[in-house]
């Protein structure tokens, strides 16, 4: 008999890296999108099953966080034997401008998926594993950061995420429930949310490489974190959910770099050396050198300026996780380092904005349905 999988969050990153993981291993994937006035399954349309195909194994549904009474019904119907729950309002940045949205998505929600689990009776059965987040840390109180450092929350988003953390540890205690924390630090991939910084940049240095965009804007460029590739992170997280015992783990690549790195190492891909200078919000990246004769128009060019529009009003200065339990429990290896991470990225966003110019230059750049 195949496996049966509910994944929420299927539309973003992690779940369209996940079930495209979990159906490459026989299992029947259901999805739980939300309804929204444009298409939002750009990520999974490559696995997409016409609902009038027969002997489907990728079943979408839609539903939200939010409420209750679809994820009972979603839970009863698909009966399944592991709930990934990855739906959450998941910029740090917007949850201060959405601070009651973001506790009851990403707080209450997984409140809601526990107690459906416990009254539809499926204990036994359901096993859950828990979006959890480095962001918990929050302010440093221990480097590198590991299953027994202390959390101390530092954005509304975080404190949603420590009470999901938690109402997981006390399921499992209360209640005997197969229930896991996955406590990832950052991970990214070329379908990363536009709007996170290392998309963000590889996004924009590949329109100013293109000369499709002059500068990009960026907040804290002094922040740390340990960023790795989503396609390792979700494969901890199906190890996490296949031990003989529910338990927590930290899921990172133990090494941690600056925003301004990542800046400097993106551009490095394109054979462009980039030199920061002035502070604060004065700092700007200026292009020095080109190996690379394609982008020797760059050289001299300030690429990047500080915006304070994009600092936070509470920062997390420092990450880095020590991933040594998911290495020797889970025997979990991650693939991906930076510098490759940093390729996949690229090698997506010059192709995708190759498109863009492609489309500019022919004059299709924008259709104008009011004109
Ligand atoms: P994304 O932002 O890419 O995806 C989030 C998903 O949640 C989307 O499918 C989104 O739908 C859905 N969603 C948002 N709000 C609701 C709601 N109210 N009801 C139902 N669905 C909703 O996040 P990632 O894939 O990067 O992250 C997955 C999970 O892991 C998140 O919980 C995140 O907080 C957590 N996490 C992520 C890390 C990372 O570095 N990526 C690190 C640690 C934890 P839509 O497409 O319609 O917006
Ligand atoms: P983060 O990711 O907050 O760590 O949360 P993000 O990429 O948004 O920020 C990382 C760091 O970069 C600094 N920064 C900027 N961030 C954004 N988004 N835009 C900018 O212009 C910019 N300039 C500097 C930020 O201040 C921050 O310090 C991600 C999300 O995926 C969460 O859901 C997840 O839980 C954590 O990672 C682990």
């Amino acid at each position: 008999m195949a496996k049966v999988a509910l994944i929420t969050g299927v539309t973003g990153q992690d779940g369209a890296y996940l079930s495209e993981y979990l159906l490459k291993k026989g299992y029947i994937v259901h999805g739980i999108k939300r309804r929204s006035s444009l298409f939002n399954t750009d990520r999974i349309d490559h696995i997409y099953q016409d609902p009038h195909a027969e002997n489907r194994n990728f079943i979408l549904h839609y539903g939200d966080l939010t409420d209750s009474t679809n994820i009972i019904r979603i839970v009863q119907e698909t009966q399944p034997d592991e709930i990934y729950n990855l739906a959450a309002m998941s910029h740090v940045g917007v949850s201060f401008d959405t601070p009651e949205y973001t506790a009851n998505a990403d707080g209450i929600g997984t409140l809601r998926f526990l107690e459906a689990i416990r009254l539809l009776g499926l204990t036994k059965k359901t096993r859950f594993y828990q979006a959890s987040t480095s962001e918990l840390y929050g302010m440093v109180q221990e480097v590198p950061q590991s299953e027994k450092t202390p959390f101390y929350p530092r954005s509304p988003y975080a404190v949603a995420k420590l009470y999901a953390y938690w109402i997981c540890v006390n399921y499992r205690e209360a209640y005997n429930m197969y229930a896991c924390n996955g406590i990832l630090f950052n991970h990214e991939s070329p379908i990363r949310g536009e709007t996170f910084v290392t998309r963000k940049i590889t996004r924009a240095v590949s329109r100013i490489a293109l000369g499709l965009q002059e500068k990009l804007y960026l907040g804290n460029l002094s922040a740390k974190r340990d960023w790795g590739h989503a396609k390792d992170y979700v494969k901890a997280m199906y190890l996490i959910l296949q031990q003989d015992r529910p338990d927590d783990f930290v899921v990172a690549t133990g090494v941690t770099t600056e925003v301004r790195d990542f800046v400097r190492m993106t551009f490095a891909y394109l054979g462009c050396e980039v030199e920061f200078r002035g502070t604060g919000v004065e700092e700007k990246g200026y292009v020095i050198s080109s190996s690379n004769d394609e982008y020797k128009n760059l050289i001299g060019k300030c690429v990047v300026e500080v915006d304070p529009r994009y600092f936070r009003p509470a920062e997390v200065e420092l990450l880095i996780g020590d991933p040594s339990k998911a290495k020797s429990v889970l025997g979990w290896e991650p693939q991906y380092d930076l510098n490759a991470l940093i390729e996949d990225m690229m090698g997506s966003d010059l192709k995708l904005m190759q498109k863009e110019k492609y489309l500019k230059d022919g004059g299709y750049k924008t259709l104008n349905y009011f004109e």
